[in-house]
């Protein structure tokens, strides 16, 4: 029977079909179907974590019961339809523009963070499956789209709905695609038969845990998120913890290692990307110098229609001066010189004056200009970080 057909109502089994053919079609890699009731399980772990601290300053984590209920985001729903948008990158790296070199000191971004930004290309093609959900069905639908930042356990509805499982690494992993996807739902006041959840798991391997460059996970499946590099990296607005600045290392927004070390994530098989979410040419490699100097007008460039729209210029500019510590390069030092002695935020001012000091003998020039920094700089922090950084290099 079509949509078209006049015989009768067509079945839920065959809608169902429908929309994950439509949602398919309009570039989805994978989607699934849950029923719209309380994840009580999931509720009781995240209980636990936030009990432990492990949020750090993700406050808005603390919605607990609201989080575990989808019943709270869409009072009439009865079926989430979870989707999943693959960013996975071609196995050949994008090239750089011909009459370019790459930045003498390059910084990189997390692979999720370097094409359009999710949010949006998300929200637009939830929006639009929304559409083809109520022409298929043939009566106007209540729905929401929800990505990332609603109030509810992603990968709880990713697993629910049999599109991936919970690995060690926290993250969803969708067999076929790997983890290099981001989920997003969409609630229908419809019912629809729920997909069967996925048996597949990590098996013994342990990869993601021995990798991890700041020691952030706790155990398998638990994550200390303030020791995670894309916490500390975008979530976290004020310093950043000294005894993990060295452990960033040239990482200015998000991380990738537990999913570059994943075996899901090495086949080379072709995947079905979402071309939205491929690299940018100018977001491949960012250059560590021009993100240290960003003016306002740079930065509103930088960001249109990016992930990074999440932090702000000064959080970018703190990231480079770290980044720009760990390089073990020579002309970091100039670069960061001037942060210490003229950026507007006290903020970059103190990690440039740490990043001098994790130079050690490289920065040895810059003794004079950390001298000034730790007697006359208006900020205790800056003095502060001046004079460790004198004892250090
Ligand atoms: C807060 C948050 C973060 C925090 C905390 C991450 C975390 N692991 O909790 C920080 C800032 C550190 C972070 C980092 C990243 N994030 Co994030 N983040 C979120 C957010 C908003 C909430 C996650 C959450 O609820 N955490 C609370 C804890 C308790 O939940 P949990 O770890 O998921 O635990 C659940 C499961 O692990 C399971 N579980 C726990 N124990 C056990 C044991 C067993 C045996 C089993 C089977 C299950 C299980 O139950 C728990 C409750 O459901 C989600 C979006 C959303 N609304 O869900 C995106 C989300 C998880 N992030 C995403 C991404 C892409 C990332 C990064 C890869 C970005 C980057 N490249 O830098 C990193 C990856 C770090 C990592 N290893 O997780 C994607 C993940 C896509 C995917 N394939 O899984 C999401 C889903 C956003 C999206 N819409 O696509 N993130
Ligand atoms: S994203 Fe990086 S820092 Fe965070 S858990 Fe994974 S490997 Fe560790
Ligand atoms: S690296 Fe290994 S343990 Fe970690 S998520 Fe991948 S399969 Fe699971």
């Amino acid at each position: 029977m079509s949509e078209h057909d006049n015989s009768g109502p067509p079945t839920q089994r065959l809608v169902a079909e429908q929309i994950a053919a439509a949602a398919l079609e309009l570039g989805f890699a994978r989607v699934g179907f849950a029923p719209v009731t309380p994840f009580d399980e999931a509720a009781s772990r995240l209980r636990t974590w936030l009990a432990s601290g492990y949020h750090g300053e993700l406050s808005y984590l603390e919605d607990g019961e609201a989080r575990a209920d989808p019943r709270a985001l869409l009072p009439e729903a009865k079926t989430l339809v979870a989707v999943a948008l693959s960013y996975a990158e071609p196995p050949k790296p994008v090239p750089l523009r011909a009459d370019r070199e790459g930045p003498a000191l390059a910084g990189s971004i997390a692979r999720y963070a370097r094409g359009e930004d999710y949010h949006l290309v998300m929200k637009e093609k939830l929006a639009a499956l929304a559409e083809r959900c109520a022409s298929i069905i043939g009566r106007p639908l209540a729905t929401r789209a929800c990505v990332d930042t609603a109030p509810l356990l992603e990968h709880e509805v990713a697993r629910r709905a049999g599109i991936g499982f919970s690995a060690k690494s926290t993250l969803t992993i969708v067999p076929g695609l790997g983890s290099y996807v981001v989920l997003g739902e969409l609630l229908l006041d419809l019912e629809l038969p729920a997909s069967e959840p996925l048996k597949a798991g990590c098996g013994g391997c342990r990869a993601c845990l021995d990798a991890c460059p700041t020691g952030a996970f706790v155990s398998a499946h638990v994550l200390d998120a303030r020791r995670c590099i894309a916490y500390l990296t975008i979530e976290n607005a004020g310093p950043i913890p000294r005894e993990l600045r060295a452990r960033i290392g040239t990482r200015v927004f998000g991380c990738d290692v537990c999913q570059e070390v994943c075996p899901f994530n090495a086949s080379s098989a072709p995947r079905p990307r979402a071309p939205e979410l491929l690299p940018r040419t100018p977001l491949a490699v960012v250059d560590l110098v021009a993100l240290l100097e960003l003016g306002a007008a740079g930065y509103r460039k930088l960001v249109r229609r990016s992930a990074l729209r999440r932090v702000t210029r000064d959080t970018l500019a703190r990231n480079a001066a770290v980044a720009l510590g760990n390089t073990r390069d020579a002309r970091a030092v100039a670069p960061l010189e001037r942060a210490l002695g003229t950026h507007r935020s006290a903020l970059v001012r103190a990690h440039a004056a740490w990043a001098l000091g994790a130079l050690g003998e490289l920065a040895a020039s810059a003794r004079p200009r950390l001298e000034r920094a730790a007697e006359a700089d208006l900020d205790a922090d800056v003095r502060e970080e001046a004079r460790l950084a004198l004892g250090s290099s």
